[in-house]
């Protein structure tokens, strides 16, 4: 089977009730992956109180949601990418991982999806209210099963600014968080170009710049120093912004 179908036929032998597909061993790690979720939050977290960032009513939607930093991707992959409506995206999921796989955007929506409307706030001083859909990333990464070394998760992006690649990244506590997903859907249609179309990430009890738009890969890591600029992400590696921004 091939791996970029593996989610949906995976998913699919799962309405039926059937698990003899599992010999490929590629089912067999999602369920795995699915049984260990409790197990894997608990690591991340300990067993306190998951502190959750404020969800808010359709009726708090900002009109408009601004778009910040990069707006759009230079390039014309990414130019052919929106002609298509993104229809052949790829999200690469990888590092300290048993089963890397890269996932279409079919993958992503045929996982278990989660809705939560939350405020943006960006260090520059604005904030927006938005509603975002998409799955939890800690279902993907239990379907890669991440490794014990792995500390970090690392989000790859689109985009250049300055001539550098955007990137970002949270720890597990973070990256397992149920409110941490990533979104394809910005108050129920497809995500804006300018808000980082196809695929972006919500990490909502951090400032905006730890939201990466225009994701192409997420991969788990050990450290961060081996990272571009060492420090976790674009901002962090230039203007001292905090790794850790939590609001
Ligand atoms: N790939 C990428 N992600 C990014 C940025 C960027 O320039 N490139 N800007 C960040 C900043 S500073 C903010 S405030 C938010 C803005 O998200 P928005 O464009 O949806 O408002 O995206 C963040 N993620
Ligand atoms: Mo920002």
């Amino acid at each position: 089977m091939r791996r970029r179908n593996f989610l949906l036929t995976a998913s699919a032998a799962m309405l039926a009730g059937c698990k003899k597909i599992g010999d490929t061993g590629a089912f067999q790690g999602l369920v795995d992956g699915a049984e260990s979720w409790h197990r894997g939050l608990h690591r991340a977290l300990g067993f306190g109180r998951i502190e959750m960032a404020p969800e808010y009513d359709v009726t708090d939607i900002s009109p408009y949601f601004r778009g910040n930093g990069s707006t759009s991707v230079d390039g014309p992959a990414y130019a052919a990418a929106q002609a298509s409506g993104f229809a052949d995206w790829q999200l690469a999921v990888g590092g300290l991982v048993a089963n890397p796989l890269v996932l279409s955007m079919d993958d992503i929506r045929g996982l278990p999806q989660r809705t939560q409307i939350t405020r943006h706030d960006c260090v520059e001083g604005w904030s927006a209210i938005g509603q975002w859909t998409g799955p939890q990333l800690s279902r993907i990464l239990d379907a890669v099963r991440v490794e014990e070394g792995a500390r970090y998760v690392v989000f790859h992006c689109a985009d250049t600014l300055g001539g550098a690649r955007y990137y970002e990244s949270c720890d597990m506590a973070d990256a397992y968080h149920p409110q941490t997903i990533v979104a394809h859907r910005l108050n129920g249609r497809p995500l804006p170009v300018r808000n980082g179309a196809p695929l972006r990430l919500r990490l909502e009890r951090q400032l905006g710049y730890k939201h990466a738009k225009y994701l192409t890969g997420i991969e788990a890591v050990a450290s961060l120093e081996d990272i571009e600029g060492g420090h976790g992400g674009y901002w962090e590696d230039r203007s001292g912004y905090q790794w850790y921004a939590g609001i």
